[in-house]
């Protein structure tokens, strides 16, 4: 089996003008990119996504879910590929590098291999897995999570977003529904490069996070029924404020994340009130929640205490408040072997680099569970994420695809390689 030199690299421009030439997709007027999963731009990204990689030599072809595999041939085609990727939609005031930078870095690894004109012995597949993010469609991580069996392609199909359109026929108004049974692809393995989206890597002036872990998740759907009454004649003993209720709620939240810490983290990112008005105390509203931390039992410690947390607001304020569990995705732990590959594709290229946990929810954590996997991270300026100021370095960028090009092919192997960059 050949061997390729470490001084095989990406083309850094070339990744990095494709970064930014998908941002147009979605482009917000502060710099981010809005970019929800199975919108009109969504759609624009993977015409240019399908279109590079055809131009590349790579087959593709999309699941039921609308998940887009592209396949770049190997020498011996009766072995399962490689797969690499992350996926292209984004948060609502999302970032130009949140699963972006995993799916071009992906795309540029077979640009830099036909370059060199290198030959793998397995096939290699670029993955776009539809809504990562889970903001328009709940779960997050939804189609990796389908392909993993977590979820049938038929409950997934039929999940609705707030104005009660279905992915079944956000797939089909874009034209990704494909033929193929989600989960029917096999692959060898899975790698995924991704910004860290937290200040490690930055703060201990590291390149490259060799991921080992990812943290578990709970999502939770809540309702609150109060009474709705006029806000200037009902006194405040009589009240069943579900919005004062809220509140509590809140920092019943906060309080639970930040007494199970150090890892811990409890957030709720939305809210609805039913019919409000300024002159009405709030009679019903809608809540999302949703808790992390790297172990499962303290996940269940975070559980209980919300539920504790919930009863006694609930009787104190003569309010009902339903919390449903909509979701729990356990803790990654990443495969030791090719975390192994990705730590030694990092030493061989000389970054300074340590290993890592996933505070963010990943495509590669769902794919953990079904074959090997791992991530590599690099640093996000100042570690925001889900901003529309989400940043990084074309010199962060470079070496994380870098260190995904010597992962893969390590992984793949390489049987001939015409010319390496000298
Ligand atoms: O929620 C997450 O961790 C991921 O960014 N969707
Ligand atoms: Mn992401
Ligand atoms: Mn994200």
């Amino acid at each position: 089996m050949a061997s390729t030199k470490s001084n095989l690299q990406i083309d850094s421009t070339r990744l990095w003008n494709a970064i930014h030439e998908t941002a147009k997709f979605g482009a917000t007027p502060k710099g981010g990119v809005r970019r929800l999963t199975l919108g009109a731009e969504d759609k624009q990204v993977r015409d240019w996504f399908r279109d590079a990689c055809e131009a590349a030599g790579c087959e593709v072809s999309v699941d039921a879910l609308g998940t887009m595999f592209a396949v770049r041939r190997g020498r011996d085609m009766s072995k399962l590929p490689i797969a690499i990727g992350s996926h292209l939609d984004t948060q609502p005031t999302g970032g130009k590098f949140d699963g972006v930078l995993g799916t071009l870095a992906a795309l540029e690894a077979i640009r830099a291999m036909n370059d060199a004109g290198i030959e793998t012995e397995a096939p290699i597949c670029i993955c776009n897995w539809t809504n990562e993010e889970g903001s328009r469609f709940a779960p997050a991580m939804m189609a990796s999570a389908a392909y993993a069996g977590d979820y049938t392609s038929e409950d997934i199909l039929s999940r609705k977003d707030a104005d009660g359109v279905t992915v079944a026929s956000a797939l089909d108004t874009i034209g990704y529904r494909g033929a193929e049974p989600v989960g029917a692809r096999k692959f060898s393995a899975f790698v995924e490069l991704h910004i860290e989206q937290g200040p490690l890597l930055e703060a201990e002036e590291k390149i490259i996070g060799v991921v080992e872990r990812g943290q578990g998740i709970i999502w939770y759907n809540g309702t609150i029924s109060g009474f709705a009454s006029h806000a200037g004649t009902t006194p405040m003993p009589l009240r069943r404020d579900a919005l004062a209720a809220f509140s509590e709620v809140v920092l019943a939240v906060e309080t639970i994340a930040k007494n199970h810490g150090p890892h811990a983290v409890g957030t709720i990112g939305e809210v609805t009130i039913d019919n409000s008005s300024r002159n009405v105390v709030a009679g019903d509203l809608k809540f999302s929640a949703e808790f992390r931390s790297p172990e499962a039992a303290t996940m269940d410690k975070l559980h209980a205490a919300l539920q504790a947390a919930i009863a006694d607001i609930a009787s104190r304020r003569k309010v009902t408040i339903n919390l449903e569990q909509i979701w729990r995705k356990e803790p990654t732990v990443f495969d030791p072997q090719i975390v192994g590959t990705v730590e030694g594709a990092t030493k061989q290229l000389g970054y300074a680099y340590r290993r890592i946990t996933s505070g963010a929810g990943h495509d590669a954590c769902n794919l953990a569970s079904v074959m090997p996997a791992a991530m590599i991270f690099v640093p996000c300026k100042d570690g925001v994420s889900h901003n529309e100021l989400e940043d990084a370095t074309q010199a962060d960028c470079t070496a994380g695809a870098n260190v995904l090009l010597h992962t893969t092919l390590a992984l793949a192997g390489v049987v001939s390689a015409l010319k390496t960059n000298s």
